[in-house]
Parts: structure tokens; C-alpha cells; sequence
């Protein structure tokens, strides 16, 4: 980054676009959405600024305030943006910079820039969707204020306020309630998203205060990748010591990675592109993963670990319990994403790069730890004799459901008469009895139900050899009909809608996400194409005096209700058990009048983190994660439950 200081900003260097109407217009095509994600969009945009000026070597602190008045401060202390004139505009710098939309690069392309975001110029789009926008510029002694309004109006242009000895940027914004279908930021979003740019950019104070209910954190992470790998380890056994780091540049491409092993067999490995998590991996992973492959077997040949007659090791042979962050900082002209959601890196030097880092690095680390060396190599050839074990029973898997031991191998399954696979929906419901009540009545026509007995078994600490053994388990993998894993491929699914159905307890919270736990980890693809979801049964059933039935799914549903004073009476339901057929079909089932928990996968390390917290041995914590995230009741946010 040290090229970024000799590049000096010249007012006059910022190309002039269009106005923010276009923003205000077509948000979509700025931020992506108008809902909760579309809102946070706006605080990354304005963080990524500071970040920006961070990676240049300038700021040392981001403070982000979350305001009791539904704005959002975000303040760092770097060289404070540009005061002085921009002349072909004729307006001050900051009026131009917040206020007229500007083409990609830094302001003129020549630039390098590295946070992502909309190439730095998301402070116009933040002002255009916000309903007043207030910037604070401490620079060349002086304290100077701009203020903005309804959609990036200028209500107060550029005025000195004072003197000042401090240097830096704050902006105060107030989204606008008629463009988001939601104004209201959460903590956890806005702090897991800053914890990880505190990982990745090493040194970097982040603090997060919210001032609606006093919560503040603070980020900072000298050892900024070797901690976020020791923290997506948690308290799991490590297999080497400490995580091992590479770093290097190859094609104008730096690369930095770190990894681990753990005693395991799950796999963690994020991708950044210029500070970006890149969801869906991309040139820097491939890159990464060849390098590691290719050190391991060079290493494990020579030193006879792997023999002649012996096949060379392969990706997934080196996959189980590896733990690694892969962070590339690309010139803006060689970046390039894929895939719907472009998070996937398509630039093809970075994974050259990173090929050549890992494996240069690893190869070298492996030379100078022997002892661990042959510990990994002895873990990848375990890896690959249960892995062919494993391919043995799926394969036994797959005969039995041609042949005709199939009925076997659904368990109790009713399936469904028709025959439209997108249609139909698969009930895993908790517990014979309620499965009794869902088998009679369903929809015979699209539903089909899978009643499970007891406890699911945890897919986080079973071995994928183990879990094949489990009756419960197979028989959901042929219920669905997809296969597991590797093999799995969602086209064959013979469901449009996975729907888990449990008890509104504490139980019934632990089966939920034992069931996530596992088609995470093994049919992650049903999670992604949304077909995952929970059934919300009602808490309570109220008859009135004339014997009208209403149910009711909140508690303060029941609090307006019983205000008014009428006389009814109420049953509190325990368990999907106390409902008769007709009961659980109309309020639970009917695709009419049900409410259904959409799960979705938004983010990779939240999602690691929470299957760690809740498949592990913190019990403590797991009880703590439940309570928090799966809720019971309709507030906002509850129709969509990231893990
Ligand atoms: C809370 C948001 O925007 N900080 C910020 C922005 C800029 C600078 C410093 C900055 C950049 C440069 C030179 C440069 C910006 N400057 C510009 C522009 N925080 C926040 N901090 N001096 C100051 O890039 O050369 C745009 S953003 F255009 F003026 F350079």
C-alpha cells in the first residue's frame, strides 16, 4: 500500500457523472435491495471509505455509532476528505464528493483501490437514499460541516465551525423510510461485518456503540489473520501448534493467507478479494488449495510417506480439518467476479498467485516441522481410506434403493401422491404422535411426512461413515432423494420445500439445528436454493364464548387480546402433540394460512460460527445461541433465519 501515499489526490481529478435522482430511481441497481441487506449496504458503503483510507495508511481508529434516532455516525481519524475548491465544478470538494455520483477508480481510475464497495464512490449513493446526511471534516486545522437532506439536497454548505489540532471524517446519516422497507440496524449484522474487516485489516481499531441499548464492542487484531483463523477454530484441537501464514506478491497480485489443521473433518475455508468476502470462492481458493496439494505430495513422495504403487494424495484427501483465510489485495483493473451473486473471483493471475505463495510457503514449513509434517500427510491417507469406506456404503446406499429393499431405507415415510417434485413438500416432523396427526392431516396430494424418533444425531462430530449407519439420517438422504455430500445434486431433489416441524421448545430447537447442522455440512445446495423451513406453529389457541376458534403466535397477540376484556378461553399449546389433525393442518400446514421460517445461509463465518457454537461442547453457549436466534415469535426479521 505504500504506492497509495505518492499518489496525491488533485480536486480536479474527479469525473462527473449524473445526478442522485438515478440513485433514488433505481436503488436496486446500487445497493442490490431495498430490504434489511439493501439498509446495511449503506453502512458498509460509508465504512468502506475509512477503510480505504485506513489501507493507505492513514487511520488508525473507525468508530460506528448506532444513533437512538435511527441514524447511523460513522468517524475515523485519517486525513479528514478534501476541503478546498473543486474547480471545474466550481463547488467545494465535499459537496461534489457526497452530493454528484462518480465513475468507478479511484476518481479517474488511476488508483488502486482495495476495500471493494462501489469504488469508493458510495458516499453519493448513501446521501441520494438517505433523508439527511451531515459530514464533519477535521483537516488543515480546521472543523468543517456540509449538510445534506432529503435524497442528497445541500441544505448547508461547506462552513468553517472552528479550529482543530485533529485530522478526520465523520458522517452522520438518517436513512430514507420511503425507499427501505426496513430502517431499523442490527447490532449483530453491522458487528460480525466489522469484526471481520478488523481481522483483515491488521492494526485497525474498529468500535461499534449502540446507543439504543448501551452494547459497545471494540475490534482490533494485531495478528490480524493468524486470529481470525484461531477464531474460527474456537476451542476445536489444533493438529499443528499455531496457524501457519504465507505471504507474498506475484503479478501485481499480494496475497496472505493463513491455516490450520484441526483434529477433524469439516472444512472452513473463506476467500477475500480486496476486503470482500468472496462467498463462493473463486481463482484465490483454487490457487490456494493447488498450492497446499501440491507442496503435500511433492513432500510426502520424497520423504516416502506416500509410496511408489501409492495414487497421488487429492483435494479431498487434504480437506478434512483444514481451517484457512485466503486474502488477495488485485489491482481494480484485474478484478473480476462470476456467478449470480458475483461472489465468486473469476481473475485468473490470483490464482497463480496464490498457488505459487502457498505453495513456496507451506513446502518450506513442511522442511522445518518434520514431525508435523508426517502428522498431516498420515491425517490426508486416513482421510482418504474412510472417504473410500464412506463411497462403499453410499454406493450400498444407492443399490438398496433400486432394488427392493427401498421401503427399508425411507423409514416411516408417507410420500406424497403427486407427482411434481417442485411442488411437493417433505414434513421431517418431530416426535411418532405429531407425525400421526401430519399423516392425516396433510394435503395427500403435495405433502408428503417423515416423522423422526428422538434425537437427530449431530452431524458436526460424526464421521460422514457414522452418519451413513444412522436410520434416521439415511432415511431422510432417500426421502429426498438427492444423495449427500459430494454426490448431491439438487436437480434430483424430490422436494421444492424441506419443511422441519418441531415442538416450540427448547427440544425442539435443539432437533432444528441438529437437522441444519447436518444438510449444512452435507446438502448445503438445498440451503442455498432456499428449500430449507421451519414450521411456526401457534402458541395458543383462544375460543370465544360463541366457540370461535382464533390461534395466536405472539405473546402480545395475546396481551391486545385479553385487554379488551372479553371473556374466552385459552390453551397453551406445549407440543405439536396437542394438536388434532385439522387443528395442525390449518394452522401449521396449510400452505394458506401457515408461517413458515425461511432459512438462509448469508454468511459464511456467521454460519461457521454458529454450527461450531452450537455443535460443540459449550453447552452454555449452544443454550445462549438457541435463545438468542431461534425465535418462536413473528417479530420482524424471524420470517428469515440466517445460520
Ligand atoms: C466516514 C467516512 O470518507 N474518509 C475519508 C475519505 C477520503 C479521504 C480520507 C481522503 C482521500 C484522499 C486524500 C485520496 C476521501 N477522499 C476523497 C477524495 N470516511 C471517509 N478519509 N485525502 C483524503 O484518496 O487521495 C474521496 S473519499 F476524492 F477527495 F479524494
Amino acid at each position: 500500500m505504500a504506492d497509495d501515499k505518492n499518489l496525491s489526490y488533485t480536486e480536479d481529478s474527479i469525473q462527473v457523472l449524473e445526478g442522485l435522482d438515478a440513485v433514488r430511481k433505481r436503488p436496486g441497481m446500487y445497493i442490490g435491495s431495498t430490504d434489511a441487506k439493501g439498509l446495511h449496504h449503506l453502512v458498509w458503503e460509508i465504512v468502506d471509505n475509512s477503510i480505504d483510507e485506513a489501507l493507505a495508511g492513514y487511520c488508525t481508529h473507525i468508530n460506528v455509532i448506532l444513533g437512538a434516532d435511527g441514524s447511523v455516525t460513522v468517524k475515523d481519524d485519517g486525513r479528514g476528505v478534501p476541503i478546498g475548491l473543486h474547480k471545474t465544478m466550481n463547488k467545494s470538494t465535499p459537496e461534489v464528493i457526497f452530493s454528484i455520483l462518480h465513475a468507478g477508480g479511484k476518481f479517474g481510475g488511476s488508483g488502486y483501490k482495495t476495500s471493494g464497495g462501489l469504488h469508493g464512490v458510495g458516499s453519493s449513493v448513501v446521501n441520494a437514499l438517505s433523508r439527511k446526511f451531515n459530514v464533519t471534516i477535521n483537516r488543515d486545522g480546521v472543523v468543517s460541516e456540509i449538510k445534506f437532506a432529503k435524497g442528497g439536497q445541500l441544505t448547508q454548505p461547506l462552513k468553517q465551525k472552528g479550529t482543530t489540532k485533529l485530522t478526520g471524517t465523520t458522517v452522520q446519516f438518517w436513512p430514507d423510510d420511503t425507499i427501505f422497507s426496513t430502517t431499523k440496524f442490527s447490532f449483530s449484522v453491522i458487528s460480525e461485518r466489522l469484526k471481520e474487516s478488523a481481522f483483515l485489516n491488521s492494526g485497525l481499531k474498529i468500535t461499534l456503540v449502540d446507543e439504543r441499548n448501551d452494547k459497545h464492542v471494540e475490534y482490533k487484531y494485531d495478528d490480524g489473520l493468524v486470529e481470525f483463523v484461531k477464531e474460527l477454530q474456537g476451542d476445536q484441537k489444533a493438529v499443528i501448534a499455531a496457524p501457519i501464514v504465507f505471504k507474498g506478491s506475484a503479478n501485481a497480485i499480494e496475497s496472505e493467507i493463513a491455516m490450520t489443521y484441526i483434529d477433524d473433518f469439516s472444512e472452513s475455508v473463506l476467500g477475500f478479494a480486496n476486503n470482500v468476502k468472496t462467498v463462493d470462492g473463486g481463482t484465490h481458493i483454487t490457487g490456494f488449495k493447488s498450492g497446499l496439494l501440491k507442496a503435500l505430495n511433492e513432500y510426502a513422495r520424497k520423504n516416502n510417506l506416500l509410496k511408489e504403487r501409492d495414487k497421488k494424495l487429492d483435494a479431498n484427501d487434504v480437506k478434512e480439518g483444514l481451517i484457512a483465510i485466503v486474502s488477495v489485495k488485485i489491482p481494480e483493473d484485474l478484478i473480476q467476479y462470476e456467478g449470480q451473486t458475483k461472489g465468486k473471483l473469476g481473475t485468473s493471475e490470483a490464482k497463480a498467485a496464490c498457488e505459487e505463495v502457498t505453495e513456496q510457503g507451506f513446502a518450506f514449513w513442511l522442511l522445518e516441522n518434520k514431525q508435523l509434517a508426517i502428522t498431516i500427510v498420515e491425517k490426508a491417507l486416513l482421510a482418504r481410506r474412510a472417504r473410500e469406506e464412506a463411497r462403499k456404503a453410499r454406493a450400498a446406499v444407492r443399490e438398496q434403493k433400486k432394488g427392493s429393499k427401498v421401503k427399508n431405507m425411507l423409514g416411516k415415510l408417507t410420500p406424497a401422491q403427486g407427482r411434481d417434485k417442485f411442488k411437493n413438500e417433505l414434513f421431517l416432523v418431530e416426535g411418532n404422535s405429531a407425525g400421526g396427526s401430519a399423516k392425516s392431516g396433510r394435503d395427500r396430494k403435495f405433502q408428503a411426512i417423515l416423522p423422526l424418533r428422538g434425537k437427530v444425531i449431530n452431524a458436526e462430530k460424526t464421521k460422514l461413515i457414522d452418519l451413513l449407519k444412522n436410520e434416521e439420517i439415511v432415511s431422510i438422504i432417500n426421502s429426498i432423494g438427492a444423495g449427500i455430500g459430494a454426490d448431491f445434486d439438487i436437480d434430483d431433489s424430490n422436494y421444492g420445500k424441506v419443511i422441519i416441524m418441531t415442538d416450540a421448545d427448547t427440544d425442539g430447537a435443539h432437533i432444528q439445528t441438529l437437522l441444519l447442522t447436518f444438510f449444512y455440512r452435507y446438502m448445503k445446495e438445498l440451503i442455498i436454493n432456499k428449500r430449507v423451513y421451519i414450521a411456526l406453529p401457534p402458541l395458543f389457541k383462544v375460543t370465544n364464548s360463541k366457540k370461535e376458534v382464533q390461534y395466536l403466535w405472539l405473546e402480545d397477540e395475546l396481551k391486545q387480546l385479553l385487554k379488551q376484556g372479553k371473556k374466552v378461553e385459552i390453551q397453551r399449546y406445549k407440543g405439536l402433540g396437542e394438536m388434532n389433525a385439522d387443528q395442525l393442518w390449518s394452522t401449521t400446514m396449510d400452505p394458506d394460512l401457515r408461517k413458515l421460517i425461511l432459512v438462509t445461509i448469508e454468511d459464511a463465518l456467521a454460519a461457521e460460527n454458529s454450527f461450531r457454537i452450537l455443535m460443540g461442547d459449550d453447552s452454555e453457549k449452544r443454550k445462549e445461541w438457541i435463545e438468542e436466534n431461534v425465535k418462536f415469535t413473528l417479530e420482524e426479521n424471524t420470517e428469515f433465519m440466517d445460520i
